[in-house]
């Protein structure tokens, strides 16, 4: 079967971008115009065959997983966060990389009976308290997790944490890891089947590059 809309790569401004473009132009692949700089959701690129789309890091994985996007690149917390569910996960880009924490006021007590987390990733501190037979009420907020415990709302937080300095200027430390952080790409389940050739051509291409870069 085979299929003309051109191929899209979801991407997220700030640090995926960054890191990512150097990446797909060892594949030819170039943007027209400077996402940082625009508006626009959807970016031409040097090559006809490929576009991509601007969306926040969070809504990579259900652009790919329902197939509005054939490729992502997405965090592993953000993938942890959302779960796996129609994509592949074929490469690493170690980019990006930081670290998924629990953090607590400087020199906390240890919590006795039921801990509070305030965190954006409450899939996965459910899941880490819940293996470790710690009774939690996670609390989810969408940013600005280090003011929680300040203000008496979370007794810990769960984080990335790349230099700590976020967690330091508020009091925190980090106390335990629970994933190491970097970036991925992701492929809709379905793509990969219909556009393998184009799509096994760019994951081949953009492992090269990766492993020129280490
Ligand atoms: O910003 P937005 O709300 O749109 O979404 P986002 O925060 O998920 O996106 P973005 O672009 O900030 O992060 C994209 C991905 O980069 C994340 O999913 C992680 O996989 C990865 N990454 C790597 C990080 C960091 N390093 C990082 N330091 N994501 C966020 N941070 C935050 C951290 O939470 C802290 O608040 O940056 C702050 C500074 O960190 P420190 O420890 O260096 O002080
Ligand atoms: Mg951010």
């Amino acid at each position: 079967m085979t299929d003309d809309r051109p191929l899209t790569i979801a991407l997220s401004k700030g640090r995926i971008l960054k890191d990512t473009l150097p990446l797909l132009e060892a594949a030819g692949i170039r943007l027209l115009e400077d996402p940082e700089k625009s508006r626009k959701l959807i970016f031409e690129t040097s090559r006809a065959d490929v576009r991509i789309i601007i969306i926040r890091a969070t809504d990579v994985p259900p652009y790919v997983q329902h197939g509005a996007a054939d490729i992502g690149v997405a965090g592993k917390d953000v993938l942890m966060e959302h779960g796996a569910e129609g994509m592949y996960e074929p490469l690493d880009l170690d980019i990006a990389k930081c670290k998924l924490m629990v953090a607590a006021p400087v020199d906390a007590a240890p919590i006795v009976g039921r801990v509070r987390v305030a965190t954006k990733f409450v899939n996965v501190a459910r899941r880490y308290f819940a293996e470790r037979g710690q009774q939690a009420e996670v609390i989810k907020l969408y940013g600005a997790m280090e003011l929680a415990p300040i203000v008496g709302l979370a007794d810990r937080i769960v984080d990335v944490v790349d230099t700590g300095n976020t967690l330091r200027a508020n009091g925190l430390e980090p106390t335990e890891l629970i994933a190491h952080v970097s970036s991925r790409l992701v492929v809709n389940r379905a793509s990969m089947k219909t556009r393998h050739a184009a799509i096994q051509a760019i994951i081949d291409v953009l492992a090269e590059a990766v492993a020129a870069r280490q």
